[in-house]
């Protein structure tokens, strides 16, 4: 069976893509940096799993953990690149630099790392890569800014590694959810309240939702490739164009 290497397996879209692809037969590597929470994904899925605790920001860490994986876990056909977050809503001119450097550096620069580690593997065994993009890399919203701009790069690097993996073998897809409620927006504004209050009542995707997503990709026939797919809750669209009057 296939190996997956999940990146932030300990909440969300990561952790259901985790037991989505165990339950599907698939062997799975989980990361993330919360280790209590991939312990009890362990306890949970069984030998099929294996905990691999890193900040994907330290790249000294992250070769530690991946070359201190066990053999049945050692050759990888699938990396998805779901770690991620967003900090803040403020508009750009009140945004914290220090967020911003923050989401540059997890889902951009890491996400880019550890795509460019694996790859001589991916190729090697004709494997894919489903990048976690967002909406966000297509329509601009109002505190979008840094965070909707990582999603961008995700997207175009999605599309410009199929272009260099040409005759390769390897698939790549990015993904791009809207609203689904997971822990993000309680990362994004530090509140449970103004999450909950986010997705009341507007019947949002759910990670599980996602997670089938992610794994009806993943096992399409091997001459397919889903280059981009967007999905949004019915009850998420878009408004007209903003307006200033002087
Ligand atoms: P969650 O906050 O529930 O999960 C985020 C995951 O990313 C956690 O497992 C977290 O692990 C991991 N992570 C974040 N920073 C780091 C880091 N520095 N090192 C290692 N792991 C890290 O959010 P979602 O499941 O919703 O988000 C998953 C992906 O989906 C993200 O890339 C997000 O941008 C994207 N997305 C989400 C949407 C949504 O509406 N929920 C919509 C569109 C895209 P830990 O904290 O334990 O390290
Ligand atoms: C986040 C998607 O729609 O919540 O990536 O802004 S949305």
């Amino acid at each position: 069976m296939p190996t997956a290497l999940i990146t932030g397996a300990t909440s969300g879209i990561g952790e259901a893509a985790a037991r989505a692809f165990v339950d599907a037969g698939w062997h799975v590597i989980g990361t993330g940096r919360r280790a209590e929470r991939l312990e009890a994904l362990k306890a949970e899925l069984g030998d099929r799993f294996h905990a691999a605790v890193f900040d994907v920001r330290d790249e000294a860490a992250r070769d530690a953990a991946l070359d201190a994986l066990p053999a049945t876990f050692r050759g990888i056909d699938l990396l998805i690149n779901n770690a991620g977050l967003a900090l803040g809503l403020e508009p750009a001119q009140k945004a914290s630099l220090s967020n911003w450097k923050t989401m540059i550096d997890t889902n951009v620069t890491a996400l880019a790392s550890i795509t460019h580690k694996l790859l001589p593997m991916l190729v090697e065994r004709k494997g894919a890569i489903i990048n976690l993009s967002s909406v966000a890399a297509t329509y601009p919203y109002p505190g979008g800014n840094v965070y909707a701009a990582t999603k961008a790069f995700v997207r175009q690097l999605s599309l410009d590694l199929r272009a260099d993996l040409h005759g390769t073998g390897v698939r790549v897809t990015s993904i791009e959810p809207g609203m689904a409620e997971t822990e993000f927006t309680l990362v994004r504004t530090g509140s449970q309240e103004t999450s909950d209050k986010l997705y009341g009542g507007m019947n949002p995707m759910t990670a599980e939702d996602i997670a089938e997503t992610l794994l009806w990709v993943a096992t399409l026939p091997p001459h397919l490739n889903i280059n981009t797919l967007e999905l949004m809750p019915v009850n998420q669209s878009w408004q007209a164009f903003a307006v200033h009057r002087e």
